[in-house]
């Protein structure tokens, strides 16, 4: 379905914003502000953007890792501020500055993000069983790589969605790699949609460069899962093009593709300057218009990191620390 000139700016808004704050962490990370790693989003955030941009309030989102799921919790509604000063290790914070990534934004139905590749898969059961009881209309975002589908749970997970038709979005962000292994020799195939099929799940595969394809496949896809027409696996083809994560160990000692290629790639297939280029050309918005929109993302960012640096750091005592275990 063709989208409407306020969604085309809804989404590129949103995208222009996500790129910020991605900037902006790599940023805070190489300054010493960052506390851990980041694992970098680069030219991969359409997706992310795309997923949860239509979403109602009380659809439920388990963002991909990647950008620390950033893509998925801005244009769900989520405030920025508490993720970055998270990261930071600022009281501010989600979690009191404690969590690097493992937090969660219950108020906007994210229930958890995991450094546990595939952790998605065992939950999208239980929330899609849960929306189908107790909410009419509700439905799940479910996202992860390509390589978390070498997971068990994963085949688990489309088997019993599919049974039960519950409504699930399976939505796979495929940059061609894991770490440092190249789908062709982890996976028997280029496409992990292949895999729906087996379930009787259909599957549609994307452009994950261009925005408004993104944007069109989630409207499409959302509509499937809340019709009550039971799963849908979207395959969001993409590109990571820089390393793994900033400020973790490259255990390979090696750049994992060719930098020149990476370079091409930032240059020529960038979301946010693909999807200006079609604004103008459509006539959907004025150069000034654009400018103004990635400006002010720009500004948002840098006040986001004014208030981290001004907010107090987190030293929780050990007592406070072991209140917030849980040890059964
Ligand atoms: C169960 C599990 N296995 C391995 C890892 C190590 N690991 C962290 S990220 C990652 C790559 C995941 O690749 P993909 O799902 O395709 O996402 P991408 O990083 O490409 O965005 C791996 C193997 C992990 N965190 N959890």
């Amino acid at each position: 379905m063709p989208l409407s000139n306020e969604q085309k700016i809804r989404l590129f808004t949103n995208l222009a914003r996500v790129t910020a704050v991605d900037r902006l962490m790599v940023r805070l990370l190489r300054t010493g502000k960052l506390v851990g790693f980041y694992h970098e989003g680069g030219i991969a955030l359409a997706p992310g953007v795309a997923a949860t941009t239509f979403l109602d309030p009380e659809d439920i989102v388990y963002p991909h890792y990647r950008a620390h799921g950033i893509a998925y919790l801005l244009p769900k509604g989520v405030a920025i501020g508490t993720y970055v000063a998270e990261h930071m290790g600022r009281v501010t914070g989600c979690c009191k500055g404690r969590s690097s990534f493992h937090f969660c934004y219950p108020e906007q139905h994210v229930f958890g993000l995991s450094g546990n590749v595939g952790a998605n898969f065992s939950t999208a059961i239980g929330y899609g069983y849960a929306a189908r009881l107790k909410r009419r209309g509700q439905v799940v975002v479910t996202a992860s790589g390509d390589g978390s589908y070498g997971e068990g749970r994963a085949h688990e997970a489309l088997l019993m969605c599919a049974l039960w038709k519950l409504p699930v979005i399976f939505w796979c962000e495929n940059n061609g790699i894991a770490q440092y292994s190249e789908l062709r020799d982890i996976f028997p195939g280029d496409r992990i949609s292949v895999l729906a099929a087996g379930y009787g799940i259909p599957a549609l595969v994307v452009d994950g460069q261009d925005l408004f394809a993104c944007g069109a496949a989630a409207l499409q896809a959302i509509a499937h899962a809340r019709g009550g027409q039971g799963p849908i696996f979207v395959e969001l083809l993409t590109l990571r093009a820089q390393e793994h994560a900033v400020g973790g160990l490259n255990m390979a000692g090696a750049q994992p593709r060719d930098p020149q290629l990476m370079e091409e790639w930032r240059r020529t297939r960038d979301p946010l300057q693909l999807a200006a280029a079609r604004l103008l050309a459509e006539r959907v918005l004025e150069q000034a218009e654009v400018q103004r929109i990635l400006s002010d993302a720009d500004r948002a960012a840098e006040e986001l990191e004014a208030a981290g640096d001004a907010a107090e750091r987190a030293r929780p005592s050990i007592d406070e620390l072991l209140a917030a275990v849980y040890a059964p």
